[in-house]
């Protein structure tokens, strides 16, 4: 039974941390990790059932499922990919939840953490957050996400969230802006 009228949401953070290792060899100059959390390390455990990280090719058995907390795998490597992910709910019928994350080996501009928690200095991070919106939940669903609270967003995380958002709001007007431009054109 589905409950109408009612959203719930819940943040969600996945990325990868990675660190370079003292003795490096020829397949593994880095540790890395791939992770889905609460923000502010929240348990999540108790409405997602498992996650799948399906990962390089290179690696043995590269499709890598978790079925408890934390939801993290660990590997040693030396080049950097696209991680798909796949976000199980304990209740079936909620659909599956995917997203994409970039392992990064090498710190670049956009390389960044959401802030929500404290890294060991020496890793580098790549993080987004989501928020995951269960529209007219089932009542299994409804129950279980709500039987814990979340933290509450910090300041600095809401502002940089913000600024993200009108970035890319943004970086949309401009490609319509030309877009309209070429159809003007062509016309
Ligand atoms: C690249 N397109 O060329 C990427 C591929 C693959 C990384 C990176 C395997 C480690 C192992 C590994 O790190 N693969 O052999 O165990 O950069």
């Amino acid at each position: 039974m589905r409950i109408n009228h009612t959203n719930l949401s819940r943040l969600i953070v996945y990325g990868t941390a990675s660190i370079r290792l003292s003795e490096t060899r020829a397949d593994a100059t880095h540790k890395w990790k791939a992770y889905v959390r609460g923000y502010g390390n929240g348990d999540i455990s108790h409405f997602i059932r498992s996650v799948t990280f399906k990962i390089h090719e290179t690696f043995p058995n590269p499709t890598r499922s978790v079925d408890t907390s934390p939801f993290e795998i660990e590997e040693m490597g030396w080049g950097e990919f696209t991680i798909q992910g796949k976000l199980y709910f304990v209740d079936v019928h909620e659909k599956p939840l995917y997203f994409l994350i970039g392992l990064k080996l090498h710190r670049e501009i956009y390389t960044t953490a959401i802030g929500d928690v404290e890294y060991p200095s020496g890793w580098v991070i790549n993080e987004r957050m989501d928020s995951v919106i269960f529209h007219t939940p089932t009542s299994v669903m409804y129950k279980l996400v709500s039987s814990n609270q979340e933290k509450e967003m910090s300041e600095e995380v809401w502002e940089k969230a913000e600024n993200e958002k009108q970035r890319i709001l943004a970086a949309i007007d401009h490609v319509l802006d030309k877009l309209v431009g070429l159809s003007r054109h062509t016309k």
